[in-house]
């Protein structure tokens, strides 16, 4: 059995999961923020069989896309520069972040 713990942005998630409970997958969804962006994502964990991973991955491949934000950075202040100018960089938020772990054992109680 193995953990999937997927951080996926807000707006695929809705699709992701109509695909894995589509396929019958049983999950959890949990609201996020990332550190970098402190902007909300969503947390999806699902426990699988070893030998559905590649499916499981495939559905998040298929329903996950990156794309490219901008924030606005606001410089040091140094002795020459009065006011600190914010200026935005481009930041490419990937499809989803994806982790996986063994599972030992699963208890319903
Ligand atoms: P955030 O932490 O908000 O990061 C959003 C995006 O900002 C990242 O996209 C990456 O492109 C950029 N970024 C993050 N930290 C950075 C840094 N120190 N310097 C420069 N750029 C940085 P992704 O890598 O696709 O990550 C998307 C979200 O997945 C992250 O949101 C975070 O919630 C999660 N994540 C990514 N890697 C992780 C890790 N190793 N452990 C835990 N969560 C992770």
């Amino acid at each position: 059995m193995l953990l999937i713990l997927a951080i996926v942005q807000n707006e695929d998630a809705g699709n992701l999961l109509d695909g894995l409970i589509g396929r019958d997958y049983r999950l959890t969804r949990i609201q996020t923020v990332g550190g970098f962006l402190q902007e909300g994502n969503v947390t999806v964990l699902a426990v699988i069989e070893d030998r559905q991973l590649e499916d499981a991955l495939g559905i998040i491949q298929a329903n996950c896309h990156s794309r490219q934000y901008y924030v606005n950075v606001v410089p040091a202040l140094s002795e020459a520069s009065i006011i600190a100018t914010p200026y935005p960089i481009e930041v490419e938020v990937g499809g989803a972040t994806v982790f996986v772990f063994d599972v030992v054992r699963l208890e319903r109680i």
